[in-house]
């Protein structure tokens, strides 16, 4: 996915891309009207009361959560200065009266951060009335902002828009197909080059390379949301994607979309395959209809679909490290049982088939245990997932949910006490997706059917990780605790993920301003005062000019589309190929620890993903129905 290095060497290389005009005023009204209907209350923003956070004159600034704050929720916004003067108190004033309404400590003096030489939280969670605000602070405004119970109302159908946008097969987003070939055999029991139907599933990001395990991660997600939150989700799309109604959440939809594909992966008991395509993608921005990439076949005709053997795998220069299967079949294994679960009452022969499936899965995992990464070709990078156990475990909990069978209980209990933390929580770095998924749904998922003590000591795993990252981010005034390594994005929803089930399972309140941060950080609470969503909020500041062909060639909005996310200023300053294409908007943002640009030519923080946007949607749904929940209890 963002593995994009050549593509752009090759973009450079050609005078015509370079010399690719981006009306950007247009695009952001284009992409603005076509967004406009999507989020409910944020319309509700005048247009004169839009403000532009970046171009705002400093020293400092405010950055709050675009989205708005929830009456009962934390409500913290960041004050950062790029002069040393300091504040000692600011205040909430009412839009509408111009009245201080709320006045606050500064508090905790956090010093440098980042570009910031001084920094503090503005904590104004004591305030619970709903209306539209600002901050104040010295000299300093922030953007106004709402504070009301539906901030988060249909944020999550929105980020699905992304989703359909990335459907690889029929593209409902295009109106048209594309990779309908796919594909031919690679390393599998039959002859290399059989044709077989792999056609389906989505795109992994900005490339078209689509891989198991990020798209059964993906459909988990989608499953889980709709098993935990099935009143938040509306329907507006038929299964093609296609506007329309047919009775099903559009979440499910998605789902099932995956699991189409899963199954064509996973076609018989001793068959499972990893990935399609591979990095002979990387030619160049086209859209996917569009797709002329010769993997031996012709033009744009069959993509190689990779078997999961368990050993290395690599077709051109570079191979990766995989040990087994178990990382992969695994996912395939926890993804058929929630579907198993979720079909029962709707489609009992749709609900056999995915219980059958599961089962197999599961047993080509315990069969060859081990991790199973994305094969690479032309260039070095890959999908390094180095665990397992946490795939595994995931797998036996959803069966034992499925089948009651005490063997699946035991045997997830056993996987999860192997890896009690994933072990990205408190590191300053890891490998690209080394530790994946970025939060492990397995403790929550066996807790479940856990009597009370081994609940307790499941929950207290992600209490653990939770501390972890904690200790980092109490140093800062964001509260940043996760690394900024590629996709930090996605790391951090899959954080305030973990945070929201250790939350749920045990009523404690302790980190709720932990995860409010991380929450917050991906709509705008963070040093560039940008929401990392493409087009959420509707009138905020948001991504314009994403690592994508949709937006770069054709201006198309990418709605949904959670970004990569920044990256620390070193892994910028190394990677190949990467040039800015326009003059940097956040320049003055920038620091060595911590870089972000909204610019094309930026594939290492600025390209969306489909299993971050995935996870995101989990997250949007449970922010979403919480508000929900926070307001019947207010009553
Ligand atoms: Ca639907
Ligand atoms: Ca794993």
């Amino acid at each position: 996915m963002v593995t994009l290095v050549l593509m752009n060497l090759l973009i450079d290389q050609d005078a015509k891309h370079m010399k690719t005009i981006r009306i950007r005023t247009v695009f952001i009204l284009a992409a603005l009207v076509l967004t406009a209907n999507a989020i409910a209350y944020t319309n509700k923003a005048k247009p004169e009361l839009r403000e532009n956070n970046q171009a705002k004159k400093g020293p400092a600034w405010i950055r709050i959560n675009q989205l708005g704050y929830t009456p009962a929720g934390i409500k913290v916004a960041v004050w950062g200065s790029k002069s040393p003067e300091r504040i000692k108190k600011f205040e909430l004033v009412d839009v509408k009266t111009g009245k201080v309404v709320f006045k606050g400590k500064a508090g905790k003096d956090f010093g440098a951060y980042g570009p910031f030489r001084e920094s503090y939280r503005l904590n104004f969670t004591a305030f619970t009335t709903s209306g539209r605000y600002y901050l104040k602070a010295g000299k300093t405004t922030s953007p106004a902002f709402y504070i009301d119970k539906d901030v988060y109302k249909g944020t999550a159908d929105f980020a699905l828009r992304y989703m359909r946008q990335q459907r690889s097969g029929f593209n409902p987003y295009l109106k048209d197909s594309c990779h309908t070939e796919d594909g031919y055999t690679m390393y599998g029991p039959m002859p290399d080059s059989t044709i077989i139907d792999v056609s389906g599933g989505w795109h992994d990001a900005s490339d078209y390379l689509q891989y198991a395990t990020t798209s059964a991660n993906a459909t988990y997600h989608l499953l889980a949301a709709y098993r935990d939150f099935p009143g938040i989700f509306t329907d507006k799309h038929e299964a093609n994607g296609l506007e329309g109604t047919n009775g099903t959440a559009d979440v499910l939809d998605e789902a099932r979309w995956g699991l189409t594909w899963l199954l064509k992966l996973h076609p018989r008991e001793d068959w499972l395959f990893n990935q399609l395509a591979d990095d002979r993608d990387h030619q160049g921005m086209r859209l996917p209809t569009q797709d002329p990439v010769d993997y031996g076949m012709g033009k744009g005709r069959n993509r190689p679909v990779y078997f999961a053997t368990g050993e290395p795998q690599g077709l051109g220069k570079y191979k990766n490290r995989a040990t087994g299967v178990a990382s992969t079949a695994g996912k395939f294994a926890s993804a058929f049982a929630l579907a198993a679960q979720v079909y029962n009452k709707q489609d009992k022969e749709l609900a056999d088939l995915f219980s059958k499936k599961a089962l197999t899965a599961y047993k080509l995992g315990i069969d060859k245990p081990g991790v199973s990464q994305t094969a690479p070709n032309l260039a070095p990078y890959f999908y390094e997932e180095d665990n397992w156990v946490d795939d595994m475990q995931l797998g036996a909990a959803v069966l034992f949910q499925l089948t009651g069978k005490e063997d699946f209980f035991d045997q997830a209990y056993t996987f999860g006490l192997q890896e009690k933390v994933t072990p990205w929580m408190g590191a300053d770095t890891a490998r690209h997706y080394q530790w994946y998924p970025f939060h492990n749904f397995g403790h929550f998922d066996l807790a479940k059917s856990a009597d009370a003590k081994v609940k307790a000591e499941l929950i207290s795993f992600y209490k653990e990780g939770i501390e972890r990252v904690l200790t980092k981010a109490k140093e800062n005034a964001f509260y940043r605790g996760v690394p900024f390594i590629w996709c930090s994005n996605n790391l951090t929803a899959s954080f305030a993920i973990q945070n929201h089930l250790y939350r749920e399972k045990t009523g404690d309140e302790s980190y709720a301003e932990l995860e409010q941060a991380n929450i917050d950080w991906l709509f705008g609470c963070n040093p560039w005062g940008t929401s990392m969503v493409y087009g959420l909020p509707a009138n905020g500041d948001t991504p314009v000019d994403p690592h994508s062909a949709f937006t770069h060639l054709n201006q198309y909005p990418i709605d949904g589309g959670l970004v990569d996310g920044p990256v620390y200023g070193n892994i910028f300053k190394n990677l190949k190929g990467i040039k800015l294409y326009n003059s940097d908007a956040y320049a003055e943002f920038q620091s060595d620890l911590v870089v972000y640009h909204d610019d094309f030519g930026d594939y290492s923080t600025n390209e969306p993903t489909m299993d971050g946007t995935a996870s995101l949607i989990y997250l949007l749904a449970a922010k979403e129905f919480r508000a929900g929940r926070e307001a019947q209890v207010k009553k």
